[in-house]
């Protein structure tokens, strides 16, 4: 979104339109700005997965603004704790527009050990249980055996993977690597995803799929088990 340049040069570039003031929220950290630019983007009915691909985009150019040191590790959790004031609301437009179908499958979800973000799992979850999905929400920092115990309890259609550090994400390959140990990995279909994951590192580690957003996961998990659109 902002090629080379700083957070506060991409700042200059944004407009008065909704979406560029919450993108603008999301760079200033500014909890007041985001809350008036989603009742704005609400009252104005832009499709929440516009919204949802927009916050992400920009929170991706935050996390690079933190990576080459333009800011550190407080405006960090600042920018977070301002897209969390957005997210309630973006989950109730996605999920007022989920479809009336119910039970279509049922999908364990969590982030791997040693990984807290949570926003885009929680994500994946809200889309998943819009598209007709009974989702169980293993919460973060989840260890290969409490997916196992998950599993074993929900005998799950699907198992979502979410891993946004490039360190974590190869727990993803323990739980797959468990799973196959436990005589369980043929029982349940495995997708994966997060910032840190590419299809490439998906095939690599024996997932069933991958996507690289929270409608594509929803998407993903109906073609796998072969669920025809409405
Ligand atoms: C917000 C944030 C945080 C918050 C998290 C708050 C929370 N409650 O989640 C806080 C401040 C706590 C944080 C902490 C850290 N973070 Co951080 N963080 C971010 C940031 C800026 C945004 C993440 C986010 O929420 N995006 C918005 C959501 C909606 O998007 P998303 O998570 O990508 O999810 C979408 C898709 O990926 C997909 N998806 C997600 N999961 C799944 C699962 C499946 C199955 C599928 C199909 C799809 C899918 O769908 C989602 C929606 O469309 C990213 C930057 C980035 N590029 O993402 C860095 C980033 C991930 N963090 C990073 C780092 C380094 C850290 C810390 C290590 C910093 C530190 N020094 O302490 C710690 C790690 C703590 C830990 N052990 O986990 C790095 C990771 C670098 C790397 N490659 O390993 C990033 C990339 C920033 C950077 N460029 O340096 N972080």
């Amino acid at each position: 979104m902002n090629g080379n340049l700083t957070l506060s040069e991409a700042v200059d570039k944004l407009t008065r339109e909704p979406l560029d003031q919450l993108k603008k929220s999301l760079m200033t950290f500014d909890r007041g700005l985001a809350k008036d630019s989603i009742n704005k983007i609400i009252e104005e009915g832009i499709d929440p997965n516009t919204v949802l691909e927009v916050v992400t985009a920009t929170m991706k150019v935050v996390g690079d603004a933190f990576a080459s040191e333009e800011i550190f590790l407080p405006e960090l959790f600042a920018a977070a704790d301002t897209m969390q004031t957005v997210m309630p609301d973006i989950e109730k437009e996605i999920e007022k527009k989920g479809s009336n179908r119910e039970n279509i499958g049922t999908v364990v979800l969590g982030t791997v050990r040693g990984d807290i973000h949570s926003i885009g799992k929680t994500m994946v979850g809200t889309l998943m249980t819009a598209s007709g999905f009974k989702v169980y929400d293993q919460g973060i920092d989840v260890s290969s055996k409490k997916f196992m115990e998950a599993i074993r309890e929900y005998k799950p259609d699907i198992l979502a993977l979410s891993a946004l550090l490039t360190t974590t994400a190869y727990e993803q390959e323990n739980v797959i690597n468990m799973l196959k140990k436990e005589g369980l990995r043929e029982k349940v279909k495995i997708i994966v995803g997060g910032g840190a994951v590419t299809q490439e590192f998906a095939d690599s580690i024996g997932a069933d799929g991958y996507e690289s957003s929270a409608p594509g996961a929803a998407e993903l998990a109906k073609k796998i088990l072969g669920i025809k659109e409405d």
